[in-house]
């Protein structure tokens, strides 16, 4: 039995090593990254079980992103190889100290040629938690119907299911997304959503009021994260608020998937809501304060590093 499934688009990732526009040139440095594979990472760094599956091109940077992947002892067993589609790319500019931008160059690439075959029942089958998101409908048809075969399967075989909403503008228009959302998060156990892709799902703006309105599409577990503001949730029936920890941000994408990572890490180890919450928020203070999209996921020996005044040294 392994604790986490998830499955989705790993991208190569180009990182501008300074700031300003990248029409400037400059130095770029390979990473790898995607939502669901960041989650997986997130989840086996605190010590539980993840298997991670998206279809990678026959490539260098589908190389890169099994090779990482490995090396943070998440299971790649069941990832498919596309000899003729490309892995897909991610530029990030840091446009200025506060400000990143992320250009897409995915359409056509392996990962949106994921389709229901690919999903690996016997693994969803045996796995205690699914965690999709809505990045991978927004890539093709097929992408969206493998989403969905993966949420059926769990479901069916009486597995846990999360869902995070992951609203990406540059690949759908809203109308679209809600239209392909909303069916997966009536399938879901646990939603995350960013209040500001509450209305893609419900027509309520307040956090904590569209909490509850997702929950009443099927959810048991609805958590709106509202960045430096912190999170508010509704939980088998009651309202929770968590703050945000205090940190300097160096790099602020990645941090919904850390905080998913945190909290189902906290959820699969039998946490209550409040230390779910909390651990969502302590790993995502832990990857906003490094480069890259999961790169200062913690272990969990290092969740004590967050919320330390600026320029503590631990010793
Ligand atoms: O949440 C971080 C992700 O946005 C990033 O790693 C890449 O999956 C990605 C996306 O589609 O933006």
């Amino acid at each position: 039995m392994t604790d986490m499934f998830t499955m989705g688009e790993g991208l190569a990732v180009f990182a501008g090593s300074g700031t300003g526009p990248l029409r400037n040139g400059g130095n770029f440095t390979l990473k790898v990254a995607g939502s669901e594979l960041n989650v997986a990472i997130g989840v086996a760094r605190l010590g539980l079980g993840a298997a991670w599956v998206g279809r990678i091109g026959a490539d260098e940077f589908g190389r890169a992103i099994l090779r990482t992947l490995r090396a943070e002892g998440v299971d790649t067993s069941a990832v498919p190889t596309d000899p003729s589609a490309p892995t897909a790319l991610m530029i990030k500019e840091r446009r200025t100290a506060d400000v990143s931008r992320v250009v897409y160059y995915r359409a056509g690439s392996a990962g949106s040629r994921l389709a229901p075959a690919d999903v690996p029942v016997e693994l969803v089958r045996a796995s205690r938690l699914t965690h999709l998101t809505g990045i991978t409908p927004a890539l093709s048809g097929t992408a969206g119907e493998a989403v969905m075969c993966a949420a059926i399967t769990a479901r069916a075989a009486e597995r846990t299911v999360s869902f995070d909403i992951n609203y990406r503008s540059a690949l759908w228009s809203a109308p679209e997304a809600s239209a392909s959302l909303v069916p997966l998060v009536r399938l879901s156990d646990v939603v995350f959503v960013g209040a500001d892709d509450l209305a893609l799902l419900v027509d309520e703006e307040d956090p904590a009021l569209g909490a509850r309105a997702v929950a009443a599409l099927g959810p048991r577990q609805v958590v709106v994260t509202m960045g430096s503001e912190g999170s508010v949730a509704w939980i088998d029936g009651e309202t929770y608020r968590q703050p945000a920890l205090p940190v300097t941000t160096v790099d602020p994408v990645g941090a919904g998937d850390a905080f998913a990572a945190g909290y189902l890490a906290a959820m699969l180890s039998g946490g209550a809501a409040e230390r779910r919450l909390l651990q969502g928020a302590t790993t995502a203070a832990l990857v906003v304060g490094v480069d890259g999209d999961w790169e200062g996921s913690p272990s969990s020996a290092e969740l004590a590093l967050a919320g330390f005044s600026r320029g503590h040294v631990h010793r």
